[in-house]
């Protein structure tokens, strides 16, 4: 009987239908992509952070990591981001400077003395500035940067230790407008080349050069590739903790609380972790064959005082955020 059938089918699809919602929602499953490998300890922290998150949220946001450049370049994985593709994804200043040009403000060159003046800076308006603007290219960034650090040359074959030895120097640089700047302005020939490709670029002497933290050095293992260290710390550069707006917006506030919560902790962590790592590097990269070379970073300032660098990049940021940012420096250039 067609009559009797039919109702049978409603009845067992509302039946089925009431059944569901008994079942938990299924879990929000998200990835967070970093160019960094898996052993630095922005990784670890925001790995922990993740378990962290899936345990408070009843398992309901289940954060999956991608490190070393896995879902791709730097920027491609920028664009993921842009598009939903991926959720989460710490950048440094240098890179989202592509997208949002005053977040390298935080890196201008020689800016910055000490990592107290940096988390300052950052913490302060400095931070408020970009995040301002970030958020004006309709992405979520969270309040507090990771740690980089003080950004040093390697070098293949010659020590860097005067700013003429700069010169024609083929040095990777991030794929940023302002790492490129600095380096043209000591006459170097920088490449813009992605993270990951750093150490193949290095070992088939594509570059003789790159600059980074130690602990990047250490952690992306240059010391296999790379002899001298020059400490320039000619600047500093961190990461802010990125997110996709639709993604995010679509959480409950609940489970933001929560994110905003561990992310805070593992950026505090992993500070610490950073400055106690650099304190233990030098030695460890030495005893890994490395050399390392103190230039008088005076010496560099006052070179790059005299090219157009400074003048350059206060008309490209604007008079408002260079005026911020020397709040904290003390006049540069
Ligand atoms: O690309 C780099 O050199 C790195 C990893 O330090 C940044 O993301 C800026």
């Amino acid at each position: 009987n067609p009559t009797r059938r039919s109702a049978l089918l409603t009845g067992l699809a509302a039946s089925t239908f009431t059944i569901l919602p008994s079942i938990s929602r299924a879990a929000t499953v998200a990835r967070l992509a970093s160019n960094l490998p898996s052993n630095h300890p922005m990784v670890i922290r925001l790995k922990e952070a993740a378990e962290a998150i899936k345990k408070d949220t009843n398992g309901e946001l289940e954060i999956r990591m991608f490190p070393s450049s896995q879902l791709g370049g730097d920027l491609e994985v920028l664009s993921q981001l842009r598009s939903g593709a991926i959720q989460f994804y710490p950048l440094a200043g240098a890179q989202l400077s592509t997208l949002v040009p005053v977040s390298s403000l935080s890196g201008v060159g020689f800016a910055f003395q000490n990592i107290n003046d940096v988390w300052k800076a950052t913490d302060g308006e400095v931070g408020g500035l970009i995040r301002g603007a970030v958020a004006d290219a309709n992405l979520v960034v969270f309040d507090k940067m990771f740690d980089n650090g003080f950004r040093q040359v390697t070098t293949g074959s010659k020590p860097i230790e005067r700013p003429e030895d700069l010169k024609g120097l083929s040095i990777r640089v991030p794929p940023s407008p302002l790492s490129t700047s600095l380096f043209k302005a000591f006459g170097a020939a920088p490449q813009s080349i992605s993270f990951g490709e750093v150490y193949t670029a290095l070992q088939t002497k594509l570059v003789e050069a790159q600059e980074n933290p130690l602990g990047l050095i250490d952690s992306n293992k240059f010391y296999e590739v790379q002899k001298f260290v020059s400490m320039t710390s000619h600047m500093w550069d961190g990461f802010w903790t990125l997110s996709n707006k639709t993604f995010w917006n679509r959480l409950p506030q609940a489970t933001r609380d929560i994110v905003i919560k561990r992310f805070d902790e593992a950026v505090l962590a992993e500070r610490e972790d950073v400055a106690k790592l650099n304190d233990s590097l030098i030695q460890k990269l030495k005893g890994a064959g490395m050399t390392f070379v103190e230039p008088n970073r005076q010496g560099f300032r006052e070179a790059l005082n005299n090219t157009s660098f400074y003048q350059e990049w206060k008309g490209r940021f604007g008079a408002k955020a260079w005026e911020t940012l020397e709040r904290y420096t003390g006049k540069l250039g």
